[in-house]
C-alpha cells in the first residue's frame, strides 16, 4: 500500500507508555501544520476507527451557583473581579435542579453537567451537591460537575454520590497560563485531575481557543491533555466567548479554520476521548459546526444557555443534526 503523504509528512508521537502515546509540542505542531484537507482526512481516519462519526453526544449545563467567583480568570463573566453584569447567587435549590435535568432529558441530553462559580467547594457545598448528583443519576442521567479545585476525600465523596465525570480544564498550555490566570497554578490543576482519577471518576478535560495564545500554545495544550495518563474520557474545546467586562473581551477571534484544526489535533492525539465542540457555538455558522464534527467532534452543549451566556437553542441543533444526516446519542449502548 502506498503511504498516504499526509500521514507522513505529519510528525509521530515519539515514546510509546502504560496505555497511551506520548506527544510533545513539536510533533503536535506538525499536525496544525497539514493542509487542511489533509488534516481533516486523518481526522477522520482515526474518529472512525473509534466511533460511528454521524453519532452526536449531547450534554446539557446548569449553572447551579453563579457569579461572585474570587479568582482572575481573564475570561470568565464570573469572576468577581470584573464588571460584566452577572450578579452573585447562591446554589439553586434541588428541586430548581431537578426540573433543569428533567427538561434536559425529555429534549435528548445523556448528560447533566453542574457548574459552580467556586474557587474550590466547602464540605457542606460538596454535601449538597453530592445530593444533587445522586438525584440526577436517579433520572438515568449521566452526570457531571465542574466546582473548582478539590481537596482530600472531596473527590471520593462525589464518586460515592454516583459521579460520573469532573470537569476540570487546563484551559491552556504551561506557559501561556500565567497570563490569563494568577491565583490558582497549573500544578493546582492537575493535582485536582489527579484526585479525580484516582477517585475513579472519568475525567473530563480541556481548554479554550482565543486567550490570545499562539499556535504553539495550543499545541501546547493539547499536548499537555494528551499525556495526562490516561488521557481524558471527554475533552471539551471551547471557542472564548468574549464578554463585556472581561479582560479578553477585545481580543481578535481566531480564524475559524485555526479552531477546526484544534478539534482535528485533539481528535487525532486523543482517538478514544469525546471531543465536546463545546462554548462558542453561537457564535458559529452551521457550516463552521459541521466542520468541526468533520474533524472529529462528537460531542456538544445542547440547551439554551451554557452557563451565563447563549448556546443556539435546542430546536436548532436539532435540525442542525437532522440537516447533516447525524443523530444523537440516546445513552442506550
Ligand atoms: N469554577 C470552576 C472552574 O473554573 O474550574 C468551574 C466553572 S468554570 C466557568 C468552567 C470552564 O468554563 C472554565 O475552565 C473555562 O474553560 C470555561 N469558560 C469560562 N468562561 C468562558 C468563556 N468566556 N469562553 C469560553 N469558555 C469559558
Ligand atoms: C467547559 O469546558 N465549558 C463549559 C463547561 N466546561 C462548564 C462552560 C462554558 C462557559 C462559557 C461562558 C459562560 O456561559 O459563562
Ligand atoms: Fe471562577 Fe471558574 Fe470563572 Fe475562573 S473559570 S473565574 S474559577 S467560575
Amino acid at each position: 500500500m502506498q503511504a498516504d503523504p499526509a500521514v507522513a509528512t505529519a510528525a509521530r508521537p515519539v515514546t510509546s507508555r502504560r496505555n497511551c502515546t506520548s506527544w510533545d509540542v513539536e510533533a503536535i505542531l506538525g499536525l496544525y501544520e497539514l493542509p487542511f484537507a489533509d488534516l481533516l482526512y486523518r481526522a477522520q481516519q482515526v474518529h472512525r476507527q473509534h466511533f460511528d462519526a454521524n453519532t452526536i453526544q449531547l450534554s446539557t449545563l446548569l449553572s447551579i451557583k453563579t457569579g461572585g467567583c474570587p479568582e482572575d480568570c481573564a475570561y470568565c463573566p464570573q469572576s468577581a473581579r470584573y464588571e460584566t453584569g452577572v450578579e452573585a447567587e447562591k446554589l439553586l435549590p434541588m428541586d430548581e435542579v431537578l426540573e433543569a435535568a428533567r427538561a434536559a432529558k425529555a429534549n435528548g441530553a445523556t448528560r447533566f453537567c453542574m457548574g459552580a462559580a467556586w474557587r474550590s467547594p466547602k464540605p457542606h457545598q460538596v454535601d449538597a451537591v453530592a445530593g444533587m448528583v445522586q438525584a440526577v443519576k436517579a433520572m438515568g442521567l449521566e452526570t457531571c460537575v465542574t466546582l473548582g479545585m478539590l481537596r482530600d476525600g472531596q473527590a471520593e465523596q462525589l464518586r460515592e454520590a454516583g459521579l460520573d465525570y469532573y470537569n476540570h480544564n487546563l484551559d491552556t498550555s504551561p506557559e501561556f497560563y500565567g497570563q490569563i490566570i494568577t491565583t490558582r497554578t497549573y500544578q493546582d490543576r492537575l493535582d485536582t485531575l489527579n484526585r479525580v482519577r484516582d477517585a475513579g471518576i472519568k475525567v473530563c478535560c480541556g481548554g479554550i481557543v482565543g486567550l490570545g495564545e499562539s499556535r504553539r500554545e495550543r499545541a501546547g495544550l493539547i499536548a499537555q491533555l494528551a499525556n495526562l495518563d490516561p488521557y481524558p474520557e471527554s475533552v471539551p474545546i471551547n471557542n472564548l466567548v468574549r464578554v463585556e467586562g472581561t479582560p479578553l473581551a477585545v481580543n481578535e477571534a481566531v480564524d475559524p479554520f485555526e479552531f477546526v484544526r484544534t478539534i482535528a489535533v485533539a481528535r487525532i492525539t486523543m482517538p478514544q476521548a469525546m471531543v465536546r465542540l463545546s462554548a462558542g457555538r453561537e457564535q458559529m455558522d452551521d457550516a463552521l459546526q459541521a466542520l468541526c464534527f468533520m474533524a472529529g467532534a462528537n460531542s456538544m452543549f445542547y440547551g439554551d444557555r451554557l452557563l451565563t451566556t447563549e448556546n443556539p437553542q435546542a430546536e436548532a441543533d436539532r435540525q442542525l443534526l437532522r440537516r447533516l444526516g447525524m443523530r444523537a446519542d440516546t445513552g442506550a449502548h
